[in-house]
C-alpha cells in the first residue's frame, strides 16, 4: 500500500507534498459501495481533499474475505497518515474517506478499477474487488493548505519564486538540525520546479501548487 510511514511525514510536510502530490482526475466507470458503520455523537470537522488524515484500516479480498492488510498489527500498530484525495492511497479509499468525521467508521467495497486493477499488487491478485473497514482517527490541515502557501510566499504576490522556496527549504532544514550535503538543497529545488512549474515560467503559481479545486488564494 503506497502510504507514507508515520515517521517520514512528520517533518517537511509542504515539501513532501511539493515533491510527490499530483492531482488525479477520476473517470469512474465503476463505483465504490459505502456503508457507515459508526457515527460519533459529536462531529466537529469533516475530512476534505488535501487534509492530512490519520486512520486505521483492515483490508480484505472480497472473493474469500481473507485479510491482506491490517494497520493495527503492522508497523507496531501505528495508524496510517496520508494526504486525502491526492493519490497517496488507492482511488477507492480516497473516495471512501471524504466527508468523514474523526471517530467515524466505514466499510467500503472497492472495485478493481479503483484499487489495484488488472495487474494486482503484492498480495492482491489481478482484478480483485477489495473490502476495507476504516476508522478515521484524526484530521489535520493538509500540506497544500492556503496557510502553507502563504507562509512560503514571502512577498505575497501569489507566486512562489526559486528564492522563496529556497529560503523555505533552508528554514525547514534548520528545524531538524541534520547535516546535509549542500548540493542536496539545489537538487530538491530543481526537482520541485520540474514537478510543479508546469508552464516553465520559473514560478509556481497558486494554481500549480494547489491541490484544492475550491479554495481561493
Ligand atoms: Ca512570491
Ligand atoms: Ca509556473
Amino acid at each position: 500500500m503506497a502510504v507514507p510511514s508515520c515517521t517520514s511525514i512528520t517533518l517537511l510536510l509542504p515539501l513532501l507534498s511539493l515533491l510527490t502530490a499530483h492531482i488525479h482526475c477520476q473517470s469512474e466507470e465503476e463505483k465504490i459501495k459505502l456503508e457507515v458503520t459508526h457515527v460519533p455523537s459529536v462531529c466537529t470537522q469533516k475530512s476534505r481533499r488535501g487534509d492530512l488524515v490519520n486512520a486505521h484500516y483492515d483490508g480484505y479480498l472480497a472473493k474469500d474475505l481473507s485479510k491482506f492488510y491490517c494497520s493495527r498489527s503492522e508497523k507496531d500498530g501505528h495508524p496510517k497518515w496520508f494526504v486525502l484525495g491526492v493519490g497517496q492511497v488507492i482511488k477507492g479509499l480516497d473516495i471512501a474517506m471524504m466527508e468523514m468525521c474523526p471517530g467515524e467508521k466505514r466499510k467500503v467495497i472497492i472495485p478493481p478499477s479503483l484499487a489495484y486493477g488488472e495487474k494486482g499488487y503484492d498480495k492482491i491478485p489481478p482484478n480483485a474487488t477489495l473490502i476495507f473497514e476504516i476508522e478515521l482517527l484524526g484530521i489535520s490541515k493538509g500540506p497544500r493548505s492556503v496557510e502553507a502557501f502563504q507562509q512560503i510566499d514571502l512577498n505575497n504576490d501569489k507566486f512562489l519564486s526559486k528564492d522563496e522556496i529556497s529560503n523555505y527549504l533552508t528554514e525547514e532544514f534548520k528545524k531538524d538540525g541534520k547535516q546535509r550535503d549542500p548540493s542536496m538543497h539545489g537538487r530538491i529545488l530543481t526537482d520541485i520546479f520540474q514537478k510543479n512549474d508546469h508552464d516553465n515560467d520559473g514560478l509556481i503559481s497558486s494554481r500549480e501548487y494547489n491541490v484544492y479545486r475550491h479554495d481561493e488564494l
